[in-house]
């Protein structure tokens, strides 16, 4: 394979290594929201990807598929355990989501941490040709940058951080700070979802790894070289969901998921990745209220949390599970009738279609993260709703509330504040409703995941053809 000149870094490949039980094995294409966006300019580029392809212990050879070359990385179970599990989901998501759960710091996650991030980087310095662009994703590869300059110099390298880059005092609880700051500053361009992010990096930057600021508050200067820093809120591919949602059969799928639920006459929706992040404890605690103070009952509202299995061997993922599931449990066990229940939870992963439909169905969409460093969920859900109903329902603390602006915003951790919305949501007039979703389709419509990966990349300064 040759050379490329864009390189894509991210801690898994666009495709899962599926292994059966008779030893053989298969790729099974996961397609997120970064392939999608992605996948063109790559393919248009004769692009590389490299990523762990999600199974350990996997020596699996570098293959190409139409025009994008996917570059495997290896990690042992050990590895899994240590670098992803351990310092990737067990110190740096909690620690930068507000500490909303206690991160641990343990020395064997980071040395694991730091070995796997020189993996990267020696892979990406294999395959990318002199003076290409390589893009790094997220928490999982804060050192790539670093370390990728020292062996390469000749390369141009941006990093993406998908989830919140802390508040200072948080960040400095971080016994290893400083080395993660000089890692991300070996990039020309950092890029967060929001001002926040780079006004932490900004001042954290200088204190920490001594970086000199610049007239411009969205630069600095370190070790000889111009570091660039900017806010790139990362969006959906709003109009192929857009579209998605108006096929017959997505309409028809909602009419059915209403009638399956006794055509209550107002569908309350949760779709998340079951995190201790996202709030789920909060919009049950509301719900759950309202029901006790006769504000709502089970014959008109319905409420449905969807959650997708996520880090099930990591601790605070399996007490959260059961946490959650005992308070469905209180709730029903409290306010349901027999054929009736008054949540309805699935742990399981549902196709894109159904998905939609869902969506389409929800009367009001409940988004209530104690911290999010986007959400897409809350812009999919406008996304899915060119009949311009629905109501959303978003935290403050999402990074999707400062452009959703015209969603009822709450903050997560005021029950009453969160009860009082969904209230609001449940009974808005019609009228204000549409006007609402108006709005936020317009921006959500106007604003979508290509344009975020063309920001990014003509502000590290490679031309993107529309
Ligand atoms: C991280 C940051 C940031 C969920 N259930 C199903 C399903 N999903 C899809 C959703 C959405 C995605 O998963 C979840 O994305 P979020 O943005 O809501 O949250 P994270 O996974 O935590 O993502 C976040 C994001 O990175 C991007 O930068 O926004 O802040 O934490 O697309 O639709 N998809 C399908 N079935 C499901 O059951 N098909």
């Amino acid at each position: 394979m040759t050379a490329a000149d864009l390189v894509v870094v991210a801690n898994r490949l666009p495709v899962d290594l599926e292994r059966h039980p008779d030893g053989s094995t298969t790729w099974r294409r996961s397609p997120g929201g970064l392939v999608t966006a992605l996948e063109p300019t790559l393919r248009a580029r004769e692009g590389a990807w490299v990523g762990w392809p999600g199974v350990p212990d996997a020596e699996v050879e570098p293959f190409a598929e139409d025009g994008l070359s996917l570059f495997p990385v290896m990690l042992t179970a050990q590895e899994v355990t240590d670098y992803y599990e351990g310092f990737s989901n067990g110190t740096l998501w909690p620690l930068y989501h507000d500490v909303v759960a206690p991160p641990q710091f343990h020395r064997h996650w980071w040395r694991a941490y730091t070995a796997v991030n020189q993996r990267f980087a020696e892979e990406v310095a294999k395959v990318a040709a002199q003076g290409a662009t390589v893009w790094v994703q997220d928490y999982q590869l804060q050192l790539v940058p670093g370390k990728l300059r020292e062996l390469r110099p000749d390369l141009r390298i941006g990093f993406f951080l998908h989830i919140p880059f802390p508040p200072v005092e948080l960040f400095r609880q971080l016994p290893w700070r400083t080395r993660i700051m000089e890692g991300l500053l070996g990039a020309d361009l950092v890029g967060f979802h929001t001002d926040g992010g780079v006004r932490n990096f900004h001042w954290l930057a200088q204190e920490l790894a001594g970086a000199s600021p610049d007239r411009d508050p969205e630069v600095l200067h370190h070790g000889g070289r111009r570091i660039r820093l900017g806010a790139f809120p990362i969006s959906i591919d709003s109009h192929r969901l857009d579209e998605l949602a108006r096929t017959p059969e997505v309409e028809k799928r909602a009419a059915e998921i209403r009638t399956e639920l006794g055509s209550p006459e107002k569908i309350v929706l949760g779709v998340d990745r079951l995190d201790y992040t996202k709030g789920i404890d909060v919009r049950l605690r509301a719900f759950h209220e309202l029901l006790e103070e006769e504000r709502v009952s089970v014959d008109d509202a319905v409420m449905i949390q969807l959650a997708t299995p996520s880090r099930e061997r990591v601790e605070h993922y399996q007490q959260m599970r059961a946490d959650i599931e005992q308070a469905v449990g209180r709730i029903n066990g409290e306010f349901a009738r027999v054929g009736h229940p008054a949540v309805h939870y699935l742990h399981r992963s549902l196709p894109r279609e159904e998905l939609a439909a869902f969506f389409l169905a929800a009367d009001v969409m409940l988004v209530t993260p104690l911290r999010d460093g986007m959400n897409l969920v809350a812009k999919e859900y406008v996304a899915c709703r060119p009949d311009d109903g629905g109501c959303l329902v978003l935290s403050e603390f999402a990074g999707a509330a400062i452009e959703l602006t015209s969603a009822l915003l709450v903050n997560p951790h005021d029950t009453d504040g969160v009860k009082e919305a969904l209230y609001a949501a449940l009974t808005m007039n019609a009228e204000e409703g549409r006007k609402r979703m108006r709005t936020l389709r317009r921006q959500v419509l106007d604003h979508d995941v290509d344009r975020w990966a063309t920001g990014f990349l003509e502000a590290l300064g490679i031309r993107v053809e529309q």
